[in-house]
């Protein structure tokens, strides 16, 4: 793994005109004709198991670590990010989603982009994100169940994917849903969540340049468990606000109902924001196991977990004058 763990920094890291390694150009190439800007090549598996070992990655840019783009903190490893994930679409044990996932149909994607804006309409995905170019985002992911990771994903800010929608002045909130297919995720039998998984931002949230629609991870197109082909990432939120394999965003005036906020309102709230100061009624979120590093198994760290989940210097300001301990 430790071949591969150095491939991935690598390709997440590299600027397009130094690539020289094969499999780093391929793997960005394939990311790259996700979001429409070239054709998609015809790749064999051969070919990338044959390219030469990648050289040492270059830290990431100080510019990037201070926007919050990015981290120099230890990358959780590809394979942990893979097959440890929550996905309720196909069962609620961490390893499920690798499995059962695989069968998600992500090709053709429409999405359905609707409510308060002046140019509702419903894309494929490929027009949804044409013209833009993934921009890598290495984040912390923090489960409100008390794990977290260090992930590095590529996509797209989505208030430049909002912003071409022009919503109205009465676009105060923003709604998202997951697809909802009985016949390709077989957890949809079991009485958890309110089918169709469910999510919302304020939209000064959803424009804020930190918040992210993934379309790619580890230098690669996202893996189904990993909310293929299109997911949300709110990095100083709790991973549950970061709602996978999206097949409608509404602009709405009113704050839209969400699915964990329905199934449980006294535990999770609408903003969701991480806060070690206030526990979750049944645990502490003091702290959190990180779950990182190039062990060869799944390693965890027990470290401190941070208001915002470290990102305060850059969201604190738009809750100034919210009860923090309210809105968790
Ligand atoms: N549609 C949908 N989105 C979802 C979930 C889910 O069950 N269904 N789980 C959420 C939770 S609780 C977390 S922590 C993250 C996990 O993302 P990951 O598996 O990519 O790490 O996805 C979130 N998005
Ligand atoms: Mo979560």
């Amino acid at each position: 793994m430790a071949g591969d763990h150095r491939t991935l920094r690598e390709a997440l890291r590299i600027r397009e005109s130094d690539i020289t390694d094969e499999t780093v150009w391929r793997q960005r190439r394939r990311v790259l004709a996700a979001f429409g800007a070239i054709p998609a090549l015809g790749l064999s598996a051969c070919a990338e198991a044959e390219a030469p070992p990648a050289p040492t990655a270059p830290p990431p840019s100080p510019a990037a670590v201070a926007a919050g783009f990015s981290t120099d903190e230890t990358l959780t490893r590809e394979i942990d990010a893979t097959t440890y994930n929550n996905f309720y679409e196909f069962g609620t044990g961490k390893a499920d989603p690798s499995r059962a996932a695989r069968t998600l149909r992500t090709s053709p994607w429409q999405v359905e982009v609707s409510g308060e804006c002046a140019r509702p309409g419903t894309l494929e995905l490929n027009d949804l994100l044409r013209g833009f170019l993934p921009e890598e985002r290495t984040y912390r992911l923090r489960c409100v169940e008390g794990w977290s990771m260090v992930i590095p994903w590529l996509g797209v800010p989505l208030g430049e994917v909002l912003r071409r929608f022009e919503p109205t002045s009465n676009a105060k909130y923003v709604a998202f849903t997951t697809l909802a297919d009985r016949a390709q995720m077989p957890g949809m039998r079991y009485r958890s969540i309110d089918w169709p998984y469910r999510e919302g931002l304020r939209i000064d949230e959803a424009m804020h340049p930190l918040t992210l629609l993934a379309t790619g991870v580890y230098g690669k197109p996202l893996p189904q468990q990993n909310g293929a082909p299109l997911r949300l990432l709110v990095p100083w939120k709790y991973g549950f606000k970061g709602i996978k394999s999206i097949v409608a965003i509404r602009f709405v005036e009113r704050m839209p109902p969400t699915a964990w906020n329905d199934l449980q309102p006294r535990e999770y709230g609408f903003f969701a924001n991480v806060n070690p100061d206030v526990d979750h009624p049944r645990w502490s979120q003091a702290s959190e196991r990180r779950i990182s590093g190039t062990e060869g198994k799944l390693f965890a760290n027990r470290i401190a977990t941070r208001p915002f989940n470290g990102y305060a210097e850059h969201v604190a300001s738009m809750y100034a004058g919210m009860d923090l301990r309210r809105w968790y």
